[in-house]
């Protein structure tokens, strides 16, 4: 039985460790549950991108950003599902479908059920992100076989309302409940680099490790800094308070240690990254990445870039019945 009653303390003495141990504890970690050189490969698409009514301070895709990003409709079941296709060829196991939503309308939800059934129908695994659910959304997603439902907590909860303001942490968290008690796989993480304080980082672990059920996968972000969000204009205006790369590899490092059977995804900042700290990254127990040359609207290292980083390292990318083995050997 993992832990999921580790007090604050003990996430800020990982934190505190020096770097060597630390990363050499994540990944004695990650090699009792996971074969350390298989990373999980996730594609995401937009099916519906910009006009977000919410104002989470680093995201483009908020009407209150001013970024010039072109809103659209949501997407229609065949385009979806021939993105999905290509992704399948890309070598990919997960189809991740993401909406700018606040939540979604109960008129979206038959498309939205659509195109679960058809990327699952194609032999993939299927997340969606859209925003709050009630229960019964929740319900009709589970119904529909969707595997996995993400929804971030973003930060620590007191910072929580510094970067958005227009829902509460607790929003966030009874989405988490609806999604669980559905029976759909939780994915549930956020991003390091906005100029959050370590203790920040210690609160933001430390609520991801004491849900009632660790999140099945958990996506560490690196913040995209985009210009004219509220945080990507701080980034831009004081690069001091971009986040040092070893400390973001401690943050995926307490991570895995905190919830050792869980999936943590190298996710949002790859772009930007070098091998070598992405390498550091994989060496602390990220298992998980997402391919393709774009992530939802921003750029993403691309297909021969990974390629070209696995060669590199001998990493092979990791096949969905292989999740399902670990899965069922639990
Ligand atoms: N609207 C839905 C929601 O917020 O739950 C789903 C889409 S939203 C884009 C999914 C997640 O992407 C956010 O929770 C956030 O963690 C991440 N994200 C958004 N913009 C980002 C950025 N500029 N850099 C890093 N991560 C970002
Ligand atoms: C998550 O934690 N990261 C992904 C996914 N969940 C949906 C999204 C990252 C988005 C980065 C900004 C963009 O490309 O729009
Ligand atoms: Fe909307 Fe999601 Fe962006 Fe927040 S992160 S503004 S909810 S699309």
């Amino acid at each position: 039985m993992t832990r999921t009653d580790w007090t604050r303390d003990e996430i800020a003495a990982l934190f505190d460790l020096p770097f060597m141990e630390l990363v050499y504890q994540a990944a004695t970690v990650h090699r009792a549950t996971f074969a350390p050189n298989e990373v999980q490969l996730s594609t995401l698409l937009s099916i519906k991108t910009g006009g977000c009514p919410e104002d989470c301070g680093y995201c483009n895709q908020s009407v209150s950003a001013e970024t010039g990003l072109k809103a659209t409709k949501l997407m229609d079941v065949r385009a979806v599902l021939q993105s999905a296709a290509q992704a399948k060829d890309n070598g990919s196991s997960r189809f991740c479908m993401g909406a700018a939503w606040r939540n979604p309308k109960d008129r979206d939800m038959p498309a939205i059920v659509e195109m679960v059934r058809g990327v699952r129908g194609m032999g993939m695994e299927t997340c969606m992100t859209l925003g709050m659910l009630t229960e019964k959304q929740a319900g009709m997603l589970a119904d529909a076989g969707l595997d996995y439902y993400n929804h971030n907590i973003d930060t620590s909860p007191e910072r929580y309302g510094e970067v958005i303001t227009t829902r509460t942490f607790e929003d966030r968290l009874e989405t988490l409940e609806h999604v669980r008690d559905a029976g759909i796989n939780v994915c549930c993480g956020g991003i390091v680099g906005m100029g959050e304080t370590r203790a920040d980082r210690v609160g933001f672990i430390h609520a991801l490790a004491t849900l009632p059920k660790h999140p099945d996968s958990v996506p560490v972000n690196a913040l995209v800094p985009v210009k004219g969000t509220v945080l990507g204009d701080m980034l831009h205006d004081t690069p001091l308070a971009k986040i040092d790369e070893i400390e973001f590899v401690r943050t995926v490092a307490v991570a895995r240690i905190t919830m050792p059977e869980s999936m943590v995804r190298l996710s949002a900042g790859r772009e930007s990254m070098s091998d070598e700290t992405q390498a550091l990254c994989f060496m602390a127990g990220a298992n998980s990445i997402f391919t393709g040359d774009k992530l939802l609207t921003t750029g993403n290292a691309g297909d021969d870039k990974d390629a070209a980083l696995f060669a590199r390292l001998g990493v092979r990318a990791m096949q969905a019945e292989v999740k399902a083995e670990l899965e069922a050997a639990e």
